[in-house]
């Protein structure tokens, strides 16, 4: 009896760690949606995209003025999702909304 309860003891002590573990590791590569008002033609998606691809962690980065997104994807210990909205924002449009979705590796 003893040796069963010291067992399920060791069990669920590993799955507390493994929890952990999962929260703390942010993921590889994140990928962020914004939703930009102000874009126009090509030029200014144009911009936004050439604007995002400079940032360092930023690995690759698309903007549609039509649908009014642009989104990037990029390495989350790098780079923020709060900073790349920054980055938009500076050249004068307005970032109304970001949906950011994490992969591992
Ligand atoms: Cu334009």
């Amino acid at each position: 009896m003893r040796h069963v309860t010291s067992m399920t003891m060791v069990l669920l002590m590993a799955g507390l760690l493994m929890g952990t573990a999962a929260c703390d590791q942010k993921a590889d590569q994140s990928r962020t949606i914004f939703t930009v008002e102000g874009m126009h033609c090509d030029a200014c998606s144009t911009s936004i995209v050439t604007t995002l691809v400079k940032v360092n962690g930023v690995e690759e980065a698309a903007a549609d003025h039509e649908k009014g997104t642009a989104e990037a994807t990029y390495r989350p210990r790098t780079v923020e999702a709060d900073t790349l909205r920054a980055e938009i924002e500076k050249l004068g449009y307005t970032v109304l909304g970001m949906e950011t979705e994490a992969f591992d590796g």
